[in-house]
């Protein structure tokens, strides 16, 4: 890449293409150019077929050569490796759940400084759903109660996930009918561990229905632990307004960016930016409007979601937002911070700064946040901030100016709220409108960018599709941001593109068509809502029976490869816009591309255009409305008050 007429093709927004422009120009180092140089990659990983599992190899399959050293073939290989991809992301959504647990254990024992319990309506009601006592009992007590169950979830030997429980009854069945109810967290994690390394399981379809059972450890366990955990802690989302890309930077503040998934230390960050005592600190060194806090992935999404704090962008615009010069600090805690951080940064006056033990990056500051005083160490962090501003170097400065309004914070009680208003919470309304026809159906938007793919560009045609078509879009992590950046999280622009039965539907109960849900371990709110849907009735009795979809357009991460087998096993087909590593095993491919269905009702498919994917989900939400035998032609008319009476609205 070294002209500009390039970056258009790299990246779909103008924020991103200046910055990739001013990088390429000043001979910057991005994902972007990497990219390019790791154009040519190697076909035997891609196909899955390449094992280091042990050191008689690695082993690659050829047709010269079916098998490893060991005798395994395609299918065990590329079994194995897939198993352990859903393995690694499990892990990381549920690490990030342990942590928030230990946390909500600490602030019940009254030893979390600078942290408390914010939402006890959410404390009340989580208690409930997993059947601890709540009447006449301490806050701290039914918190530590429940955290103790939450820590169960990871370290049960033999019981099955309590957390399932929140899943329809006919799901659990299925589930236990197929013997995939996974036992704890920890245990599945080791359990894929172990049964791929050399010599174990050898039978692909059982490796695969580990590889499932694992990702419900995920989506009905650690990720949704992590969900309720912070909704406790920080609050649950309400509708928020604010503002996303790299132009929420600005020239006169110290510009601190926080970066990764956890959300327990920004949080705290967004208490201490806003310090008087701090504010005039900023403005002492020369900031005069003082600090902006903003943030990038998936940490973004929290603190948008819950503060309305800006975002400056996805994935892959960490980089691209170093090279405006702008940026005081990044403060990186765990996944998808890049390990190239730091080489760019040291063209800038950038810190890149890690905060907790399990992430250490080479070039990176490092400052262990949690185990002194929070607080203190994040006023200690943003004093380091503000030290640096006066090493910004005015002439590397270029701030780009796009940034798109939008509104987000669409827990599935914010949802619950604006379908059937304050005393009447309900899905009713959404199910009616599904019913009737007036919505086809919903669909979740997930999932990363990839430096493979033109950044944003599939996820915003296809949302931009879909809602024309009538479909309500749910999305989360980066493609949420995605939307963000190009202006679809904007009410009025969703409704302006929404096709008639939606916009109707949307502006009758005052909802935006594209829902921000959060950041990816709130998939799991995304299968709470599909779950409220089945428990509001008319619409199946099983996830797999209503019209829904998951899409990752985008994805990279092995985080993204749990998710999508989570909500397969939860009865939900998933559209990928780029491939598993599985072409090489006909047979592993060809189980989890339609096989798959028999056992859980739903599979993947792999469309690589977002107009094909547009029609495939409409075929799809299509299929089973005439299942449900609700695809009848409705007249479009508009409601007058006694039928909104009548539908609940
Ligand atoms: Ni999700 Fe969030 Fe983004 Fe992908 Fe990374 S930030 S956890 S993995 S890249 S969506
Ligand atoms: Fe090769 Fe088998 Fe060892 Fe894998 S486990 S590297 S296929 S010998």
């Amino acid at each position: 890449m070294e002209n500009t007429t390039d970056v258009f093709q790299r990246v779909s927004d103008a924020a991103s293409a200046e910055m990739l422009e001013k990088a390429i120009s000043e001979c910057q180092d991005t994902c972007f150019t990497r990219a390019d140089a790791q154009k040519n990659q190697c076909g035997f990983g891609k196909a899955g077929v390449c094992c280091r599992i042990c050191h008689m190899g690695p082993c690659r399959i050829t047709p010269k050569a079916p098998k490893g050293i060991c005798g395994a073939n395609a299918d065990t290989i590329v079994a194995r490796n897939y198993l352990r991809e859903v393995s690694g992301g499990t892990a990381a959504h549920s690490d990030h759940g342990r942590h928030l647990v230990l946390l909500l254990k600490k602030v019940a024992e009254g030893k979390a400084n600078g942290y408390e319990i914010k939402d006890e309506k959410a404390l009340f009601y989580n208690a409930k759903l997993y059947g601890i006592e709540t009447e006449d009992r301490e806050t701290n007590a039914i918190a530590l109660d429940l955290a103790s169950l939450f820590m169960e979830e990871f370290s049960s030997q033999e019981n099955s996930l309590k957390t399932l429980e929140l899943a329809p009854q006919k799901r659990r069945s299925l589930w236990e009918q197929k013997g995939v109810l996974p036992k704890g967290i920890d245990r599945m994690v080791v359990e894929s561990m172990h049964r791929t390394t050399m010599g174990v399981d050898h039978d692909y379809k059982n490796l695969l229905m580990h590889a499932f059972r694992t990702s419900l450890a995920d989506g009905w366990g650690g990720a949704r632990v992590a969900s309720i955990t912070s909704d406790i802690l920080f609050g649950t989302p309400a509708p928020v307004k604010s503002t996303a890309n790299l132009g929420v930077l600005r020239a006169d503040t110290v510009n601190i960016l926080i970066h990764g998934h956890e959300p327990a230390l920004s949080e705290i960050l967004t208490v201490a930016v806003a310090d008087p005592e701090i504010m005039a600190y900023a403005k002492d060194a020369g900031a005069a409007g003082g600090i902006t806090l903003a943030g990038i992935c998936c940490t973004a999404n929290e603190i948008l979601m819950r503060h309305g704090v800006p975002v400056a962008g996805n994935v892959l615009q960490q980089e691209l937002a170093i090279v405006t010069g702008a940026v005081e600090a990044m403060i990186i805690d765990v996944q998808c911070c890049m390990p190239g951080l730091p080489d760019i940064a040291k063209n800038y006056h950038t810190e890149i700064i890690s905060t907790t033990d399990i992430a250490k990056t080479i070039g990176a500051t490092h400052i262990e946040v949690g185990h002194t005083n929070p607080m203190a160490a994040a006023r200690e962090l943003v004093k380091r901030a503000i030290d640096n501003f006066k090493r910004r170097d005015a002439a590397k400065v270029q701030i780009p100016k796009s940034k798109e309004p939008l509104v987000a914070g669409f827990s599935v009680d914010a949802i619950k709220y604006m379908l059937g208003g304050k005393y009447r919470a309900s899905f009713r309304p959404l199910n009616d409108a599904i019913i009737q026809g007036r919505i086809l159906g919903v669909a979740g938007i997930v999932g990363c960018n990839n430096a493979k793919m033109k950044a944003d560009d599939y996820v915003n045609v296809l949302t931009e599709e879909l809602v024309k078509r009538n479909v309500l879009v749910l999305q989360t992590g980066c493609a949420a941001i995605a939307s963000a950046k190009g202006g679809r999280l904007k009410p009025e622009t969703a409704l302006e593109l929404a096709g008639a039965g939606l916009r109707e539907v949307c502006e009758t109960v005052g909802m935006p068509p594209v829902l921000h849900m959060g950041s990816c371990v709130d998939n799991c709110r995304v299968l709470e809502a599909a779950t409220e849907v089945v428990a509001e009735g008319g619409l199946g009795d099983d996830l797999a029976s209503i019209p829904a979809v998951g899409v990752a357009p985008e994805w990279m991460s092995e985080k993204a490869i749990a998710i999508g087998c989570y909500f397969v096993a939860s009865g939900i087909d998933v559209i990928l816009g780029n491939p598993f590593y599985t072409s090489g095993s006909e047979n592993v491919n060809a189980y989890l591309h339609g096989g798959v269905k028999e056992d859980f009702g739903a599979c993947f498919h792999l469309i690589e255009t977002p107009m094909e994917a547009a029609d495939k989900i409409v075929e799809l939400l299509n299929a089973k409305r005439d299942k449900l035998g609700i695809n009848k032609k409705v007249e479009r008319k508009l409601l007058d008050m006694k039928d909104r009476r009548t539908h609940g609205m």
